[in-house]
């Protein structure tokens, strides 16, 4: 790689289920395409790998595990992917992620883990540069069709998960003032499909020519 070559940016989507996460991320990929960037689509958990299938078996409630376990599995599952990820960032792709380690650390924490245990193991994991969190009440989620068969997806847990998000996002914020990498943004995904795929491009746009900096590592 050159020294003039910028990287891929890295974009994380984040929100509850059914909040719209998956929806507009392919709707992402796609006006990249049309434009000839390139973008390559990652989702967390990536139940393809050996962890992904213990997760997935989890999440369909076909297993039980401590929830200190599955946890590791999520953080796991990311670790297992991350030099593929910075490859792709360094040979100038952008990388768009759905779900990541906010994720990991809403729904653990829902569950009564301690916030700082949860953090722990995604430490230096790739770091985000833009975090978009789509942000639904779980009512109005409900309302588009109701939730499925996984564990995680009752309107209870969602409530509890959609706190936890709140506080990452002062968190981030925070971080972002003092450092000046690792944007989170949050956008109403309770609004038409339209209007959230507008509010994305806006802030997504000044990201898509590259970046010249170095990958940042999570929470260092
Ligand atoms: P999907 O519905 O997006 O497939 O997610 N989850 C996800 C965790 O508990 N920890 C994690 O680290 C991640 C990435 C969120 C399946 C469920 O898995 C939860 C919903
Ligand atoms: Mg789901």
């Amino acid at each position: 790689m050159s020294s003039s070559k910028k990287r891929g940016a890295f974009i994380v989507i984040e929100g509850l289920d059914r909040s719209g996460k998956s929806t507009q991320a392919a709707t992402l990929v796609e006006r990249l395409q049309a434009k000839h960037i390139a973008v390559q689509l990652q989702k967390f958990p990536d139940r393809t790998t050996t962890i992904g299938r213990m997760i997935d078996s989890y999440l369909r409630s076909e297993s039980d595990l401590d929830d200190h376990t599955i946890h590791l599995l999520f953080s796991a599952n990311r670790w297992e992917l991350a030099t593929s990820i910075e490859e792709t960032l360094n040979a100038g792709t952008i990388i768009l992620c759905d779900r990541y380690a906010f994720s990991g650390i809403a729904f653990s924490a829902s569950k009564g883990l301690p916030f700082e245990w949860c953090r722990a193991p995604d430490v230096s994991l790739p770091a985000p540069d833009l975090i978009l969190f789509l942000d639904i009440t779980p009512e109005k989620a409900k309302e588009r069709g109701g939730y499925g068969e996984e564990r995680y997806e009752k309107e209870e847990t969602q409530r509890k998960v959609r706190q936890i998000f709140g506080r990452m996002a002062e968190e981030t914020a925070a971080q972002y003032e003092k450092s000046n990498h690792g944007r989170w943004v949050t956008i109403d995904a309770s609004q038409s499909l339209e209007a959230v795929t507008a509010d994305i491009w806006k802030v997504v746009e000044p990201f898509v020519e590259g970046l010249s900096g170095p990958i940042h590592r999570l929470w260092e």
